[in-house]
């Protein structure tokens, strides 16, 4: 069965990489991005997918609610709610940290995505019959320097996706946290405000999480039996793991 999906933060990245794997198989898309022309592009490299673009800033709620209120007619509702637009800003400890990069992850990873999903819920529910896919990260379950805001951010979004889970018991809408480590993709750039050689030393002689392996992974996760939630999913490249606990010696 062909079905909606909306992916948020389709621009680049998981998202851009998620919209070309349902596109592969056949699924309807709804993008949604503040970069416009990225979205075009991409929408023309999936030539024969019916695709909607949302170009917009998911932080501006009216927009976000006339934006829903005017999806096309034969996109229907979606089945799927992919809940992946977010950026970390910094990685300055809490006494140094811009107010405004903490205002900013906020309202994007968390007022942003809550917003969407009461948009998006009722007709699902209604329908009895959907998917809110949530993307978390190792950063909601394990905290690190500098991760304050940004990991409290990813917090929320665990807990919020439990939250649905159990909001939604008997009916057939499934919830999952996707919480991925460290993955190459624009992240660390939005991050490092830009700096190119900055970004990369995240990534230096590593091999992380594509997009492509995320997309996999979440487009599995989509498509698992009727019967089968996935709650959560966390996902570290092999070369990434814990650390122990640091320990201020006097
Ligand atoms: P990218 O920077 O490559 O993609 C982020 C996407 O979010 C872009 O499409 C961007 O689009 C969109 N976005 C950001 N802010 C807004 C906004 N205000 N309005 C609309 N869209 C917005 O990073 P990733 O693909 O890595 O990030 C996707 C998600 O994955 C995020 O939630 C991130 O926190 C999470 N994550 C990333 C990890 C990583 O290491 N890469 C690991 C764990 C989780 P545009 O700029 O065009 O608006
Ligand atoms: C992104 C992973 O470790 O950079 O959510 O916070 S990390």
């Amino acid at each position: 069965m062909t079905r909606t999906v909306f992916i948020t933060g389709a621009s680049s990245g998981f998202g851009a990489a998620c919209a070309r794997k349902f596109a592969a198989h056949g699924d309807r898309l709804i993008l949604l991005a503040r970069r416009q022309q990225r979205l075009q592009t991409l929408a023309d490299e999936l030539d024969g997918c019916d695709t909607h673009l949302i170009s917009l800033d998911i932080t501006d709620q009216q927009a976000l609610q006339s934006a829903i209120e005017n999806i096309p007619e034969a996109f229907g509702k979606p089945d799927v709610l992919i809940n992946n637009a977010g950026l970390a800003l910094g990685l300055s400890g809490a006494d140094q940290a811009e107010m405004s990069h903490w205002q900013q992850m906020i309202d994007t990873n968390i007022s942003a995505l809550v917003h969407l999903t009461r948009l998006v819920l009722p007709a699902m529910v209604r329908r009895d019959r959907g998917h809110i896919v949530n993307i978390g990260s190792t950063a909601g379950n394990w905290p690190y320097p500098g991760g304050n805001v940004y990991g409290a951010t990813k917090a929320f979004v665990k807990q919020f996706s439990r939250g649905l889970r159990a909001d939604l018991l008997g009916k057939r809408i499934k919830v999952t946290n996707i919480e991925p480590g460290l993955a190459e993709t624009e992240f660390s750039l939005v991050r490092f405000n830009h700096d190119a050689a900055r970004a990369a030393e995240v990534y230096d002689g590593t091999k992380p999480i594509s997009a492509d392996d995320l997309a996999d992974i979440i487009h599995w996760v989509c498509n698992t039996p009727a019967h089968i939630n996935i709650n959560a999913m966390e996902i570290m490249p092999l070369c990434q793991s814990w650390g122990p606990f640091r320990i201020d010696r006097q």
